[in-house]
């Protein structure tokens, strides 16, 4: 079979490929927020509404999940926008002298 072009068949015997091959689907990475004894609650909460499009009420929702359980999902996205989340709300707490800790993982 040619490598020139795939979809050219020499007829060696092996399957053209297909017109669309499917695509894996792109993995999704959630983005969370870690609690800390330091950082104002009333911060985490502007933090979420302002990178994460929440409302007040999801917004203090989320922010008191984390501060109970330690940690809180902010959201899941491609790997690029949750690269782009965790350097815009890092950031933005290093700015404000905030220890707040954002990361991302796998979902
Ligand atoms: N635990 C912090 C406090 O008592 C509030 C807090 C909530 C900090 C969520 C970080 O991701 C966080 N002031």
């Amino acid at each position: 079979m040619s490598t020139e072009n795939p979809d050219y068949d020499d007829g060696d015997g092996l399957a053209l490929q297909e017109a669309r091959p499917k695509l894996a689907k792109p993995p999704l990475f959630k983005v969370i927020l870690l609690n800390d004894d330091y950082t104002p609650m009333e911060f985490v909460v502007i933090v979420l509404e302002k990178f994460f499009r929440m409302d007040r009420e999801n917004a203090t929702r989320i922010m008191l999940q984390v501060h109970q359980t330690g940690i809180g999902v902010c959201g899941v996205f491609s790997r690029e926008i949750a690269e782009t989340k965790v350097q815009q709300v890092t950031e933005f707490s290093q700015e404000n002298q905030h220890p707040l800790q954002c990361a991302m993982e796998p979902d």
